[in-house]
């Protein structure tokens, strides 16, 4: 074996294979698994796992395990054990096409939660017993601790709270990972907290490496395995007008001396809306800018890369496969500029609210009112999460949702007379972007918020329709606060589950 990730003498008595380590792991076991948009999560024991239950399933007996993790991971975890038929239950964030499909099918019980919440709540204790933690880590130290991968997530409180530890070190990761990390420890249950001491994004306040108890640790497993690296498509022209009504808006706010001119520190969720938000930062008047955010986008180390982003904290990394490669290669180039923090802290209310962060993300529909779903469509089939969203959303500074103004080819309006589900409550949603254009909604009673989200933001198609409905709500509604035709106001995504438009 070349130079070993595992420095720990005592420790590499436990190197054995994928297929030997799952075979730890019994029917009816909760696991505490790694992973974070694609990145850091497990890559070979899960995949092992899911060739023994599907044997087992073969032979006639049951096997089924409950997963926990940070967000989503890959095909080779969330995708092969529901495959396999093998998740009883999962949280708290799931983007796999197969694990949707066995959700909305009503196979696997889904607990869709925010991102800050997983780990106070796993110590809340109702989840149940963690049992085993399956975590990717970049190397062992020569004194046993862990140097974290492309992700931290929930994996300090799935060490700390698993009876059994699995590892794998994944050679893939860049070495130059090792002190990117910053590990807090400081978190308590009420009456016990304490503030967290950050008031800067830059700040590090706890650890690089986890801490972990040998003794737990029952097998490690070697790996030389990519993570799961999405291409971003290039910017189309939706896309870039949305991109382009946001920093329009931006260059307002710093004008009229709202932001200042580093802006506040961004977040940004995943997707090719926000990283083209991010390319049209690159050549906006802006510098010195942080970002205090979940994931790291290609479109960050673009701006880190250019000196225009003066740091990045994050909980994970989510690049595209060219990008992944740029960051393995120029890691050191980047090293002292990136911080990956537990979710806990990446997404704190506390932190999100003193660092007045302009969270931008995006979403599945908006109604008149600005109230948004990020989750389901048509009211009942999920579509990924609420992920960080809501930690971001209710807490920022601005906080910001963005979509194309129409989905499935033109069939269905993203700005409709009601949402079908509510993620984010109109109070906690202050600016809607689609490519049609921007509603500033921030200090605006229900009917103002409404005559601004139907002339900036619907797409043609669907104009004359909602401001026929508006005009019926506001002479015929119950009240007139937030007129509102309760036998209308779902009509449209009714007629969707019926013709397949809702036009
Ligand atoms: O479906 O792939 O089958 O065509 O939703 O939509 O337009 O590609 O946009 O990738 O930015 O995703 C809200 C899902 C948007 C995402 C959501 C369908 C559309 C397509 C994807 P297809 P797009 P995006 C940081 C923050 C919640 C979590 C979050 C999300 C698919 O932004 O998951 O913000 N947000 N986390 O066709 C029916 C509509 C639709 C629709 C879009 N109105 N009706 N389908 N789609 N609008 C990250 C983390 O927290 C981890």
């Amino acid at each position: 074996m070349t130079t070993s990730r595992i420095q720990h003498p005592a420790l590499r008595d436990r190197i054995m294979s994928a297929e030997d380590a799952a075979s730890l792991i019994t029917n009816g076991t909760t696991i505490g698994m790694s992973g974070f948009t694609g990145s850091g999560y497990p890559k070979s024991v899960p995949l092992a796992l899911a060739g023994r239950i599907e044997a087992e399933h073969a032979a006639g007996n049951p096997f089924k395990v409950k997963i926990w993790s940070g967000a989503s991971t890959g095909p080779e975890l969330d995708g092969a054990l529901a495959k396999a038929d093998g998740i009883e239950f999962r949280l708290p964030y799931n983007s796999d096409p197969i694990a949707r499909e066995k959700i909305n099918a009503g196979e696997m019980n889904y607990f869709d939660l925010h991102l800050s919440q997983v780990a106070p709540m796993a110590w809340q204790g109702f989840l149940g017993k963690l049992d085993t933690a399956v975590v990717e880590v970049s190397g062992i130290t020569e004194d046993g601790a862990l140097i974290p991968s492309s992700s931290i997530g929930n994996n300090k409180t799935w060490l700390d709270q698993a009876d059994k530890i699995i590892l794998e070190v994944n050679r893939w990761q860049s070495e130059a990972l090792n002190g990117m990390h910053d590990i807090y420890y400081g978190t308590a249950l009420p009456p016990n907290r304490k503030p967290i001491p950050l008031v800067r994004p830059d700040d590090r306040i706890g650890e690089k490496h986890f801490r972990v108890n040998p003794d737990k640790i029952v097998a490690i497993v070697e790996t030389d395995a990519p993570d799961r690296n999405l291409p971003f498509a290039e910017p189309d022209d939706v896309a870039i007008a949305i991109a382009g009504h946001l920093l329009d808006f931006f260059a307002h706010e710093v004008k009229v001396g709202r932001l200042p001119h580093s802006l506040l520190p961004l977040q940004s969720g995943v997707g090719n809306v926000t990283n083209a938000v991010l390319s049209g930062l690159m050549d906006a008047p802006y510098g010195d800018m942080t970002a205090y955010t979940e994931v790291i986008q290609d479109g960050m180390l673009d701006l880190l890369e250019e000196g225009k982003l003066r740091m990045a904290s994050a909980t994970a990394f989510s690049l595209s496969p060219e990008a992944a490669l740029r960051f393995n290669r120029d890691a050191m180039k980047f090293r002292d500029k990136l911080i990956l923090r537990p979710q806990e802290i990446s997404n704190h209310p506390e932190l999100v609210r003193r660092l007045g962060c302009i969270a931008m993300n995006g979403m599945i529909e908006a109604d008149i009112f600005g109230n948004v779903n990020s989750t389901h469509v048509m009211g009942s089939r999920i579509q990924n999460g609420i992920g960080g969203s809501g930690d971001f959303a209710r807490n920022a500074y601005v906080s910001i949702f963005m979509s194309p103004s129409t989905a499935k080819g033109g069939k269905i309006s993203a700005i409709v007379p009601k949402v079908s589900h509510v993620d984010h409550i109109n109070q906690d949603v202050q600016v809607i972007v689609t490519e049609q254009g921007l509603a500033d909604l921030r200090g605006l009673s229900p009917k103002q918020r409404a005559d601004v989200i139907v002339k900036n933001c619907v797409h043609p198609s669907y104009r004359n329709a909602i401001q026929d409905y508006y005009k019926r709500a506001r002479q015929n509604s119950f009240g007139q606060h937030a007129p509102t035709l309760l036998n209308e106001a779902l009509s449209w995504h009714q007629r969707y589950v019926e013709t397949g438009s809702m036009l």
